[in-house]
């Protein structure tokens, strides 16, 4: 007990002792440390306090960096970021092992995956990256749907289809996810009049190309294909937004290429090919230029 201490002290003592955060604790001490008396007799008490509240800082950070740890991205390759949502066993997985490189694990059991998985999916000269959100829908994966530039809402025909689509809608808007989707009906070799849902067997890869397509057409991009003189043009090929000109290209590729420019040569299928053109140019699906610096 500090000599000669105040009822203001004993006060900031309670509430010391009824603290439930660190924070709170804090507030309290530098208070009891601010009130109590300062003299010779209660120097070994003030020492006390200060040695506990310098610990209780340390504490407080410690809580803050991991409350603020980074969440859980991956980083965007290539032209798109797609993300597969379904609930489990809708064949998340199949899915994606079958358009890409990944060799995710396959399983009857539901939950088999429980992280987020990544491959790369080649389509059309173009990369695309697929991402299996894990049916738990649990935050961190959530998180990635936000930065993805396309959601693949994967429905299992064995189940009810009306009760998945409700759940995984419901899902996406209460987190505010207000993507582009393509409803995509799996286990399903023979599909029904519905023109907006892709079916598909992802085990034995019936329909792929179609789905293909259809991320491709809905990213609503152009592709253009770099090349440099005498040679064949680049793979992969960039995707461009429509409208893009030879400056957005030239940009894309290197941030230089703008102050060299000369002239690029725009080789396609139409009379012109070949032809010279300067940044301006408006590019077309499937164009191929060549850049000429100075
Ligand atoms: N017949 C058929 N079975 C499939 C198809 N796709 C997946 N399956 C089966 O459905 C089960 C679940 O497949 P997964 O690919 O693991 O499904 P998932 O959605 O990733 O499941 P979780 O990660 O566990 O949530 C497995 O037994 C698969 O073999 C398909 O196109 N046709
Ligand atoms: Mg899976």
């Amino acid at each position: 007990m500090p000599v000669n201490a105040g009822p203001e002290y004993f006060a900031a003592e309670r509430r010391y002792s009824e603290a439930k955060t660190t924070a709170e604790k804090i507030k309290a001490l530098e208070e009891m440390i601010r009130l109590a008396p300062k003299h010779k007799g209660s120097e070994k008490l003030l020492a006390d306090l200060r040695k506990r509240l310098s610990k209780l800082k340390k504490e407080l950070l410690v809580e803050r960096r991991k409350l603020h740890k980074p969440k859980f991205t991956i980083r965007k390759e290539g032209v798109a970021q797609i993300c597969i949502v379904g609930l489990t066993n809708s064949g998340k997985s199949t899915l994606l092992n079958s358009l890409t490189n990944a060799n995710v694990e396959v399983g009857i059991y539901p939950y088999t995956t429980k992280k987020p998985q990544v491959g790369m999916m080649f389509y059309n000269d173009l990369q695309f990256q697929l991402i299996e959100i894990p049916s738990t829908f649990d935050p961190e994966s959530l998180n990635l749907l936000h930065s993805s530039d396309l959601i693949i809402v994967l429905l299992d025909a064995t189940q009810d289809i009306d009760k998945q689509k409700y759940e995984l809608t419901k899902i996406l808007e209460s987190n505010r996810l207000f993507k582009k989707i393509i409803f995509v009906k799996n286990k399903s070799k023979v599909c029904g009049l519905d023109n907006d849902t892709v079916c598909l067997d992802a085990k034995s890869k019936v329909g792929l190309d179609e789905l293909k397509e259809k991320i491709w057409k809905s990213l609503d991009l152009i592709k253009v294909y770099t090349k440099a003189p005498n040679k064949p043009k680049d793979i992969p090929a960039l995707a461009l937004r429509k409208n893009a000109t030879v400056k957005d290209l030239a940009k894309e590729v290197h941030k230089d290429f703008i102050k060299t420019f000369k002239f690029a040569r725009i080789y396609n299928s139409t009379k012109f090919s070949g032809r010279k053109v300067g940044l301006d140019y408006k590019l077309q699906d499937n164009d191929i230029v060549e850049i000429h610096v100075k």
